[in-house]
């Protein structure tokens, strides 16, 4: 993008992320449920990533959502922001919404990190790597050893017999002819088991073991149809930053009563892989959300915000 007045604003959405990143499907089918327009910035899939450091303080993984200097990283916490923005149609309908948490959850973990291993045997990791330049394969490789160390990962044939049975049990779900995963409409749920799912598509020939569900193929297609929703523009990581640098975060709270007090020194960790602290001042916290200040040199002032599940949240040590 190169005409500044096609430049974002500071309350629009930023999606950071690339095409064959299956999380970032997720987040791109949740701009589409809800219909919302959104700029995009392509980030790389491997390590370095300058720019995506300037924003997120450290935080590699992908994607992560940008309005103005507020920085959201996980789609757990970018669903939680689209449905703040747009609450119809909603990512986790009243009635359905602790089962929709539940299930999301189970796919984002165990579903998507069976799906990975199996992909990546072989056959397909030449099908996904068909195309790219010759040591794409083996930096991405290394990149994600590195990213998962000391995390416990399957092997391909055990998680191909886990990936077996999880497609019979999602198969079920849908054997009394129900459109969505929990019911009539669509859901978070129906977004987080369809992106392991959307992966193994691109694996040729280890895309067959979907093949002998019909039901749950023609459940994909649904989801698929629900598109990305508007994609308004394109902007590199400079013009992202440089809006971040132009903008004001939102104000955030820290509730009392959780053991941190607003203007403590801390760090935020996943607690699984791409476990990179994120440093900086505590200016929100609650049982669902922790926010941290940060000066970039680049970015400027930015809030940095993390969901509470999942992440490991510490105080700085005093020298
Ligand atoms: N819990 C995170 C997981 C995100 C995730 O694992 N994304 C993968 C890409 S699909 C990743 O970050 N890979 C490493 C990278 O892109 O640097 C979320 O829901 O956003």
């Amino acid at each position: 993008m190169s005409d500044a007045s096609q430049m974002p604003g500071g309350e629009d959405l930023i999606l950071h992320h690339y095409s064959s990143s299956p999380f970032a499907e997720k987040a791109r089918l949740m701009l589409g449920l809800k219909g919302l327009a959104w700029h995009s910035v392509t980030v790389p899939m491997v390590m370095p990533k300058p720019d995506v450091t300037a924003l997120t303080g450290g935080y590699r993984r992908t994607p992560f959502l940008q309005v103005g200097a507020d920085i959201y990283c996980d789609t757990a916490l970018i669903a939680e922001v689209l449905e703040g923005r747009r609450p119809t149609p909603s990512l986790f309908p009243t009635a359905i919404a602790g089962q929709a948490r539940t299930l999301a959850q189970w796919a984002d973990t165990d579903l998507f990190w069976t799906a990975l291993p199996y992909a990546m045997q072989p056959a397909g990791a030449t099908a996904l790597f068909a195309g790219a330049p010759p040591d794409m394969l083996k930096i991405f490789v290394a990149d994600r050893k590195a990213m998962s160390e000391g995390m416990p990962q399957m092997r391909g044939p055990d998680a191909g017999a886990a990936l077996t049975q999880y497609l019979d049990w999602l198969s079920a779900t849908l054997s009394d002819g129900r459109p969505w995963l929990l019911g009539e409409a669509p859901c978070i749920a129906d977004l987080s088991v369809y992106h392991p799912l959307w992966f193994i598509t691109k694996t040729g020939p280890l895309a067959a073991v979907l093949e002998p569900h019909a039901a749950l193929r023609a459940w994909m297609a649904r989801v698929a149809g629900i598109g990305h929703g508007e994609r308004a523009g394109k902007l590199d990581g400079a013009q992202a930053i440089e809006l971040a640098r132009r903008s004001t975060p939102r104000p955030a709270l820290v509730e009392e009563g959780l053991g941190f007090t607003a203007g403590d020194a801390v760090t935020v960790t996943p607690y699984d892989y791409a476990r990179d602290a994120v440093a900086g001042t505590l200016v929100g916290l609650s049982c669902r959300t922790v926010t941290l200040a940060r000066e970039d040199e680049r970015a400027g002032h930015v809030h940095v915000h993390f969901p509470r599940i999942r992440y490991s949240l510490r105080h700085v040590p005093r020298d």
